[in-house]
């Protein structure tokens, strides 16, 4: 019996032991990809996608929620095996970074209070801009400071970033175009400057050190591709915002009036307007010469 039962938990600890367990670092607040429900847990579509993922893929983890630029900095030396938080696949992250498969799309929103009077980036000339820090959009806000001539105030995190441009300390900020619209679509006095045409557009990704933790990544590909193909993907993106990726851009609807088309193709409109006076103008002067040399000839 003792023997049996010795062997049994002996054998239930090799299935344990054979599960790989590793340590994943997170963004502790960035809604909708990670965030706290009211019982302290971790959700969102990261959370939502790594635990599904885990499930299919065999492996269990620790997860570290943290500041951003913490938890990008666990992963790099080697604290952390992996990262998902909202984390876009940039050049300079490849450096350090091995990624997975690109599974959201992204780009960067320049954003003022509601009412601003900011009106264009010319307008930021002297005044302040709330970063958050070691992100892709403060890379990109960082960009275009010597153009534009402000200056920069840096945060840990992008509810406190935020907080200061509702209040008027800082004039804008920058952040990730599908993380502020689900802020502003939850209340958050803010407006986005750039909705169609957003900054360095790219995609999220998971991330390990570079050419470490190859197997947790391979995991993640094949899970991620899992998922995708069951539709449970689909199923998680509509479970926070309602709509699929196609849409996620999508602050203004789609307007099909002879008006609406004319103002969203309005650089091809003019092109050809332009086009169009040119030729007549062109061909009235060639028609001019060829009647005056006709009545010369006449
Ligand atoms: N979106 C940020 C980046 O890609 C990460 C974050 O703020 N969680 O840098």
């Amino acid at each position: 019996m003792v023997v049996a039962l010795l062997s049994f938990s002996l054998a239930a600890d090799c299935i344990h032991a054979d599960k790989p367990h590793y340590t994943i670092s997170t963004d502790a607040t960035y809604p909708p990809f990670d965030f706290q429900d009211k019982n302290n847990d971790y959700i969102g579509i990261d959370q939502d996608i790594l635990k599904e993922i885990a499930k299919r893929e065999n492996f269990t983890y620790t997860l570290k929620p943290m500041s951003f630029t913490s938890a990008a900095q666990l992963v790099a030396n080697g604290q952390a095996d992996g990262i998902i938080a909202g984390m876009a696949i940039t050049d300079e992250r490849k450096e350090v970074y091995d990624n997975s498969t690109p599974y959201y799309k992204t780009g960067v929103a320049w954003i003022v209070k509601k009412g601003s009077e900011i009106k264009s980036l010319k307008d930021l000339k002297g005044k302040t801009v709330a970063l958050k820090t070691g992100t892709a959009a403060s890379e990109y806000g960082k960009s275009l400071q010597k153009k534009y001539g402000f200056n920069i105030k840096y945060f840990n995190d992008t509810d406190t970033m935020y907080n200061d441009v509702v209040v008027g300390n800082s004039a804008a900020t920058f952040e990730d175009m599908p993380v502020i619209q689900y802020a502003i679509k939850n209340g958050v006095k803010l407006k986005v400057m750039n909705a169609n045409n957003p900054g360095n557009a790219g995609s999220y990704g998971f991330f390990v050190k570079k050419g470490a933790n190859k197997e947790l990544l391979a995991s993640f590909n094949r899970g991620f591709a899992s998922i995708k193909k069951d539709g449970t993907y689909d199923k998680i993106i509509k479970k926070y915002l309602g709509a699929t990726q196609s849409t996620f851009t999508g602050s203004k609807k789609n307007n099909n009036s002879v008006l609406g088309i004319l103002k969203a193709n309005d650089g091809a409109f003019l092109k050809g307007l332009w086009l169009t006076i040119e030729l007549t103008v062109l061909a009235i002067i060639l028609a001019s010469i060829w009647g005056v040399i006709l009545g010369v000839m006449g």
